[in-house]
């Protein structure tokens, strides 16, 4: 798949706000900072379209990019920033929760993970709802250039072991924005859904 254009369109604050639903979207689903935004601009090879939050922790929109003029690239806020007070986290979580289990136009999720860590308690329990909810997804590990070259088949093995039991994983996959790595991979594993 060739990425030719990419323009924002909205960020929706609760789910009623959402578009129409007339469009497949792809979603981007991690914790805050792991590099949600930074993916989805990397793959569009513009800089910053993605709209980043400011401030860390503080993005709680669902920001949606039009890709080729066709399908959507929604970049879902992100979860698990410690310094948010518990009723946010909690509307926070009802959010993407009804987001995942509602959305009909949704096609495809892409998981992110930081390559250099655990998957944490709240990655678990996003991919149990991805998979409960049916939602095809695959998991992608970021920031690999953190990564010792020597290292990165280990933590694919890894992953593999922890989410291949889910039947909607779709498999596990590196990806650094700065280096490029993974962006073709990844384009590819899109091009099946959109
Ligand atoms: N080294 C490295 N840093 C990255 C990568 N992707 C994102 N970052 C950095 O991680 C931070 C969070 O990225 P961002 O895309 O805003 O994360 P988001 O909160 O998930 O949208 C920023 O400082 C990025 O520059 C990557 O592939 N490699
Ligand atoms: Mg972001």
């Amino acid at each position: 798949m060739k990425i030719t254009s990419a323009e924002f369109v909205t960020g929706a604050v609760s789910l009623s706000q959402l578009p129409d639903g007339a469009r497949k979207e792809i979603a981007f689903l991690g914790r805050s900072n792991v590099g949600k935004s930074s993916l989805i601009s990397s793959l569009c090879k513009i800089k910053k379209i993605a709209r980043s939050g400011r401030t860390p922790g503080k993005t709680r929109e669902i920001n949606y990019f039009l890709i080729n003029n066709q399908f959507y690239f929604v970049d879902l806020p992100g979860y698990g920033y410690a310094r948010l007070p518990d009723q946010m986290r909690a509307s926070l979580g009802a959010l993407i929760e009804g987001y995942l289990q509602n959305r009909k136009s949704l096609a495809f999720v892409i998981q992110l993970i930081d390559a250099r860590h655990e998957p944490t308690e709240l990655d678990k329990m996003m991919v149990g709802w991805l998979d409960y909810y049916g939602v095809p997804f695959e998991i992608v590990l970021t920031k690999s250039d953190k990564l010792a070259r020597s290292r990165k088949a280990a933590c694919v093995k890894e992953a593999e072991l922890v989410f291949s039991r889910f039947g909607a994983c779709r498999g596990v996959l590196l990806s650094s924005s700065d280096s490029g790595e993974g962006r073709k991979e990844i384009l590819q594993v899109l091009s099946e859904y959109c």
